[in-house]
């Protein structure tokens, strides 16, 4: 059935209903567009910048894209861009995706040297025929694109893996520093959806290592007449559900954001229950018509929201 508005808004009111009290007060956080929200505390910054976008009636697209070069390019972040810590052989190598209100896709994987892998994919989307470029590709597109070749390991990062390196335990820590990947998805003016997703990936991975973040579909999902989602975590166990399409489906079906966030949770445990006890994975989630909401496995994952009547960072609820 294809979704319209009217239909979109009555199957909302119907799913709503059926929900316990408890799942509907937090799943009906609503505001009007524009509207944009982001994962983890770091999502407050690149809110701010996202929102000078949008208020100025500009492109959801643009303004996600504005938003996610924020902590790429802060040092002190240690899990997107500069600074972000590396790969158990000492390489930071970055992955990001990008998708706009008409389906367009584009993303990398295995960057380095790049402190902006967002603004890569979007050229990728923008600029090639593909909608994937990875490792040694995706660096000569961006120098080829004039990118700068830049050194993203930073002294602290260095140190840190120097520190990890004398026991080499790979183990992904949850909501690591209360910051992680980001995940940034907006609603502009004229009520097109646009979303992004930029990180450094789980620290001390397997060099060539790709998480769910640059996966359209698993990190980061876009549907036009619907909503859209993104995710932080554990990319392995979003993956192996296509996590965020998941979310983005289940919106469609009359979830409302925050209920569709917590099935696709669900369907990871029950995919991987002794996993996830351990692990760490969260979900964000906007509807066409503003409403917003998040899930997630372990407590501590946070996240930002920010429109004309609200810039506040919420706690997701979650399962553990
Ligand atoms: C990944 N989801 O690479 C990303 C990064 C992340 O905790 O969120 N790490 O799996």
């Amino acid at each position: 059935m294809k979704t319209t508005r009217r239909n979109f808004l009555k199957l909302s009111a119907v799913a709503a209903a059926s929900l316990p009290a408890t799942s509907l007060m937090a799943s009906t956080k609503t505001a009007n567009k524009p509207i944009v929200i982001s994962t983890w505390n770091f999502g407050m910054q690149a809110n701010e910048e996202a929102w000078k976008i949008l208020i100025a009636n500009g492109r959801a697209l643009d303004a996600v894209e504005a938003g996610a070069r924020v902590p790429e390019s802060d040092p002190k972040e240690t899990s997107v861009g500069l600074g972000g810590l590396p790969d158990r052989d000492g390489h930071v190598t970055l992955d990001a995706c990008i998708m706009d209100e008409n389906g367009n896709i584009g993303s990398v994987a295995g960057l380095e040297h790049i402190v902006h892998p967002v603004s890569v994919a979007r050229k990728v989307m923008e600029k090639t025929p593909h909608v994937m470029l990875v490792g040694e590709g995706a660096l000569q597109f961006a120098l080829a694109n004039g990118f700068k070749k830049e050194k993203l390991l930073t002294k602290e990062s260095e140190q840190a893996w120097k520190n990890w390196l004398k026991e080499g335990k790979y183990k992904p820590i949850a909501n690591i520093e209360n910051h992680d990947t980001i995940g940034i998805l907006a609603l502009d003016t004229k009520g097109n959806l646009s979303g992004a997703c930029t990180t450094s990936g789980m620290a001390y991975k397997m060099h060539g290592r790709v998480g769910d973040s640059p996966i359209i579909g698993a990190g980061l999902y876009v549907d036009n007449e619907v909503g859209a989602a993104t995710s932080t975590g554990v990319g392995e166990e979003v993956i192996r559900i296509v996590g965020c399409h998941l979310v983005v489906e289940l919106m469609r079906q009359g979830n409302l954001p925050e209920q569709a966030c917590k099935l696709a949770v669900e369907r990871i445990i029950q995919k991987n229950p002794a996993k996830a006890k351990e692990v760490q994975v969260g979900f964000l989630a906007l509807n066409k018509s503003g409403e917003y909401g998040a899930f997630c496995l372990q407590k501590g994952f946070s996240y930002a929201v920010h429109s004309d009547s609200i810039n506040q960072l919420f706690d997701s609820s979650s399962i553990y």
